[in-house]
């Protein structure tokens, strides 16, 4: 998608800090952490949020997450962590590239909101 921030960054055409890579998803460093560790996680393929998503999309989305479990203590999250996508204006959504925030590295809060 020709304006959307994070297919540039998949493509290298912008500069953020890649934590991982594979075919199907890359994760980076949030530009603005919320938390000790908050990274995102982009499948590399364009679409809004879980509405747009197409079944083989949900297929792959749910093989990354799998593959995010195992990768807890390369990230420094085996104590733990949080998976939050926010989706649409009550959600907060401001970038249209469905993404997983990935929270982590202390002790949360017990609040989602
Ligand atoms: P959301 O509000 O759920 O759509 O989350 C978008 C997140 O993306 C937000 O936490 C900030 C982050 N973000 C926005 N632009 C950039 C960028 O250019 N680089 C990186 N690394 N993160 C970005």
């Amino acid at each position: 998608m020709e304006n959307c921030i994070f297919c540039k960054i998949i493509n290298g055409d912008i500069p953020a800090q890649r934590v991982y890579e594979d075919d199907d998803m890359l994760i980076i460093k949030d530009v603005n952490p919320q938390a000790e560790i908050h990274l995102l996680l982009l499948p590399k393929e364009h679409y809004a949020d879980i509405e747009e998503m197409s079944d083989e999309q949900a297929q792959t989305l749910a093989r990354c997450i799998k593959k995010l479990s195992g990768m807890t203590k390369q990230l420094g999250l085996e104590e733990g962590f949080r998976l939050v996508s926010n989706k649409g204006k009550h959600g907060c959504q401001s970038v249209g590239h469905l993404h997983i925030h990935i929270l982590g590295g202390e002790q949360l809060g017990d609040r989602m909101a």
